[in-house]
């Protein structure tokens, strides 16, 4: 017997989940074929290579806690096909290229790994286990993140380096986010925080914040001249915080517990157009307007001439996207 299954995973981050599995025979293993056959395997330190596929003779994975090898494998089994999910279901996007093949992911990387990258050249993402291989960088934020970093690739194909660098790490921080939000999950909830779940600074704070990015001190709030020669993970910032105040607006809001206030660098209030909206202009974006070379005018070019087509250039949406650009210092 072959066939597709629905197991349970025991995760760290998002507690008791269902995932896609495949039955062989008198075994189960973590391929998922509901949605392209995106399989995680476990690398179980190793540094190339695929391991080996999660398998085994029941369909439960993971207990919860890092020392079980299945539990990464769960987590990241479940970001990724959250991710399908909602670029499918939101976007009508099927899988990373678009074409309805998944991906594989890679768990258990390396000795007190503490990173996560996807890799457009064997078309699968990959995921340390933190600090003291207790932190695995499984979270939903992540996965969302490193997954779009192929979507990116296989549209806009914005050069990851200078202006463009730092809209293609906004664009994974954004859709990693958008994600965490679509999952609707009571352990990891929705927020516009990066990486809040991985302890990554081993003090509970996230690594990146979209309502105000310069708290992580070293991101930026608004665009400046220069802003292209700092690391992408910095020069992410006006666009992360562009896309936290057209979705939500400026000041300050509390969204699932936690407390937001973002300013803006023109000091004029933005009125937000909800995250429903500013995903879809985000998205129309990359896909129909952002090239290679995609600088932050441009980028702001390239979101009103989505907007437009979205909601026509007369429209509440059309002045927010405006307002949000200029609070990031982008075009007034
Ligand atoms: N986690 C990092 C990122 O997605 C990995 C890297 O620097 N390429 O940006
Ligand atoms: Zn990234
Ligand atoms: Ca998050």
């Amino acid at each position: 017997y072959q066939g597709i299954e629905t197991g349970t995973g025991n995760t760290m981050y998002s507690g008791t989940v269902t995932l896609g599995t495949t039955q062989s025979g008198s075994t189960y293993n973590l391929t998922d074929g509901a949605r392209g056959g995106h399989k995680t395997y476990n690398l179980n330190r190793g540094t190339s290579g695929t391991g080996t596929l999660f398998s085994g003779a029941d369909d439960v994975w993971g207990n919860g806690s890092p020392s079980n090898a299945e539990t990464a494998g769960a987590d990241a089994h479940y970001g990724a096909a959250l991710t399908w999910d909602y670029y499918k279901n939101v976007h009508g996007r099927s899988g990373i290229r678009g074409d309805g093949v998944g991906a594989y992911s890679r768990v258990h990387y390396g000795n007190n790994y503490v990173n996560a990258f996807w890799s457009d050249s064997c078309f699968c993402m990959t995921y340390g286990d933190g600090s003291g291989n207790t932190h695995p960088l499984t979270s939903i934020d992540v996965a969302g993140h490193e997954m779009t970093h192929g979507v990116t690739s296989n549209t806009a194909g914005l050069v990851y380096s200078g202006e463009s660098g730092g809209l293609n790490e906004a664009t994974s921080d954004i859709f990693g986010s958008t994600v965490e939000f679509y999952a609707n999950n009571s352990s990891d909830v929705g927020d516009y925080l990066i990486g809040e779940e991985i302890d990554i600074n081993g003090d509970g704070s996230p690594l990146r914040y979209m309502d105000k990015p310069s708290k992580d001190g070293a991101s930026k709030d608004a665009w400046y001249s220069g802003i292209g020669s700092i690391d992408v993970h910095y020069s992410s910032g006006p666009a992360n915080h562009f896309f936290y105040l057209l979705s939500e607006g400026s000041g300050t809001k509390t969204i699932n517990g936690v407390t937001y206030n973002s300013p803006t660098s023109d000091g004029l209030p933005v009125t937000g157009i909800g995250r429903a909206k500013a995903e879809k202009i985000w998205f129309r974006a990359l896909t129909t307007k952002f090239t290679s070379n995609t600088n932050y005018a441009a980028a702001r070019t390239g979101t009103l001439a989505a907007t437009g087509e979205l909601y026509g250039t007369t429209s509440a949406e059309y002045k927010a996207v405006q307002d949000a650009w200029a609070g990031v210092n982008v075009g007034t």
